[in-house]
């Protein structure tokens, strides 16, 4: 299998000195340029030349969403205006946007990363590529686009939405890798077959390159199995660069990230303590090759661990695992702490059941409570007591004995629960409806 760039396979040594020396030139840059920085410096009582060596990382301040906020929309800029090409933000859900900006080297970077991602995942200049994230603010589809383009794959800039003619154009076109978030995909699949198309037999795709969003292992499954597909995944954020942090491999052992310009650390989210490699914890990112948005240690809020042992691909870089969750989206249930993600897993992992669930979390006097919708499979079920009753105890079975916790469950109609055309949202809080 190809490696894309020679950077992905340095000894560990080389790489360490790669990002020693970019991550100076980027503490002197947002010292020396950005106002708000050099003041977080001063406030932590560090100063760039401090920094001896990567194992002085944890003198720096930490960043959080916050202080890109109390910047919006451009005070943690590095660069004047008139060299910055692009802008992208986050979509908040309250409130105004994460707004992020690209010089001309920054594009450049980004589209080496995906290129690199999109090598790993098997994709190659014989490929087409149907983008169905939505081309716009969101960092997703452009990243995309740029890479794929530099490793000679065609791309459909498709965007989001418009289910049926996506697969209707999946087919003329003969598209070969889809390219979206999870959730989308397997809505799109869904539609295929409600419209007497067959993934597997009528189209002509290889890879599934998904992101944006967490995903199981069971639902790994569900994709491959729905689609014929080897999928793998890859990790960004828009505050980081997008798309093009890190991506798996064929060899599926963690998500290899681009370790020349990005160092990732984990911490305890709540002592803020730097946790030895193979930890769980909060992932923290520090761009060093960024112009226009250069970040220090950057709180992803995302939980996963770090694994820098060799991996057959022949990448040195670094992996992360399969993220388990945010620490904004841990449910504490009857005092025990659980992620979404978790319920996913039991869930999908059960037969009989469809791929689409909905999380409500209320309050039941003082205590959060979590009722779930839950889709069968297939519709006839539902007229049959006896085998509703049998996937109702076996649910509620792995829920208590595998998570720990109770859950209302409400089995509903196949293609009953609202789908996502981006990101799914799996969970609505209902805890301050009255
Ligand atoms: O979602 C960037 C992206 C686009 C990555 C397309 C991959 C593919 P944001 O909208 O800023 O950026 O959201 C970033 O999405 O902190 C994670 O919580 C979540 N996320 C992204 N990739 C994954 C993944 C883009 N592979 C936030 N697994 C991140 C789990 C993911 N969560």
């Amino acid at each position: 299998m190809k490696i894309w760039s020679d950077k992905e396979s340095l000894s560990r040594d080389e790489i360490k000195a790669i990002q020693f020396t970019r991550l100076k030139e980027t503490l002197h840059r947002v010292y020396d340029k950005v106002p708000y920085y050099k003041q977080m410096f001063i406030d932590k009582g560090v100063h760039p030349d401090d920094i001896k060596s990567l194992d002085d990382m944890h003198l720096l301040p930490l960043t959080t969403k916050e202080d890109l906020r109390k910047n919006y929309p451009f005070g943690l800029f590095a660069k004047p205006k008139n060299e910055i090409v692009r802008y992208h933000a986050s979509s908040g859900t309250t409130g105004k946007p994460t707004v992020v900006g690209y010089t001309k080297n920054d594009i450049e970077v980004w589209t080496e990363v995906i290129a690199r991602l999109a090598t790993m995942a098997g994709v190659t200049a014989e490929d087409t590529a149907q983008i169905t994230f939505g081309f716009g603010l969101f960092t997703g589809a452009f990243g995309l686009q740029q890479g794929l383009e530099r490793i000679g794959a065609g791309v459909i800039p498709m965007s989001s939405g418009n289910t049926q003619k996506q697969i209707m154009i999946m087919q003329d076109f003969q598209t070969t890798t889809l390219i979206g978030t999870p959730s989308y995909a397997l809505h799109l699949a869904e539609t295929a077959y409600d419209i007497g198309i067959d993934p597997k037999k009528d189209l002509f795709l290889k890879y599934g390159l998904f992101g944006g969003e967490g995903s199981t292992e069971e639902m790994r499954n569900k994709l491959n199995e729905a689609w014929g597909i080897f999928a793998t995944e890859n990790y960004g954020m828009s505050e980081l660069i997008g798309p093009g942090v890190a991506g798996e491999c064929q060899a599926l052992t963690g998500m290899h990230i681009c370790e020349d310009h990005f160092i990732a650390e984990i911490i305890d989210p709540e002592t803020l303590e730097v946790l030895p490699e193979g930890s769980v914890g909060e992932l923290i990112i520090t761009p060093i090759s960024k112009e226009a948005l250069p970040l220090i240690r950057y709180r992803t809020k995302d939980i996963t661990r770090l694994d820098s042992s060799p991996c057959s691909c022949g990448r040195t870089t670094t992996r992360i695992a399969k993220l388990s969750g945010r620490t904004d989206d841990m449910l504490i249930i009857g005092g025990v702490n659980v992620f979404p993600s978790q319920i996913e897993g039991v869930l999908l992992g059960i037969e009989g059941i469809g791929s689409n669930y909905q999380i409500r979390v209320l309050k039941k006097g003082y205590l959060d409570k979590i009722e779930i919708d839950v889709e069968v499979a297939n519709s006839d079920l539902l007229d049959s007591v006896t085998l509703l009753d049998a996937l109702y105890n076996e649910i509620a079975h792995k829920l208590t004995t595998v998570l720990g916790i109770h859950a209302g469950i409400h089995l509903v109609e196949p293609k009953s629960l609202t789908r996502s055309e981006g990101k799914a949202k799996r969970v609505i809080d209902q805890r301050n409806e009255k």
